[in-house]
């Protein structure tokens, strides 16, 4: 996100006076600084995040819950920005919270394709924009290919 002036930026302003600065903006609009409590100098870690479900390279079929788990040390529970791509980054969808650090996303699978992988990827952002993709997770998705059965030599 924008708003943040860097090392070198306008005015002639030291980093630390930028920072203060940036600082002070953010208070006006109400969000959180970067600062931690009692450090001047603190760091707003990047959210954690990763797919819990499905699991890596099974086999899916009809509406797939896909659960991610997504923390962050600043962030209470719940507040993160999460989405689902089940296209291995293309395309994004919304992740709704679930409970406590889940939040879930209603993947209806493709019907009536040939049986294909799908490549799952989740992120999450935190109040501060710091944002963390999770590790690709591939999962076959078995899809009912109605009127192929008649043909299958066993
Ligand atoms: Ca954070
Ligand atoms: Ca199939």
């Amino acid at each position: 996100m924008g708003g943040l002036v860097g090392p070198n930026g306008p005015g002639g302003f030291t980093s630390k006076e930028n920072e203060e600065a940036a600082d002070r903006k953010l208070k006006t609009a109400g969000l959180s600084t970067d600062e931690e409590p009692g450090t001047g100098e603190g760091v707003n870690v990047a959210p954690v995040v990763r797919i819990i479900s499905p699991t890596d390279t099974s086999t899916v079929t009809g509406t797939v819950v896909v659960r991610v788990d997504a923390s962050d040390a600043e962030d209470y529970l719940g507040t993160l920005w999460v989405e689902v791509s089940t296209d291995g980054g293309a395309t994004w969808n919304k992740a709704e919270w679930a409970l406590g650090s889940f939040y879930d996303y209603q993947w209806q699978t493709p019907v009536g394709a040939a049986d294909a992988q799908f490549t799952l990827v989740a992120r999450a952002a935190d109040k501060s924009a710091n944002e963390t993709q999770s590790a690709a997770v591939p999962v076959i998705v078995n899809n009912d290919e109605t009127g192929k059965f008649a043909s299958v030599a066993f």
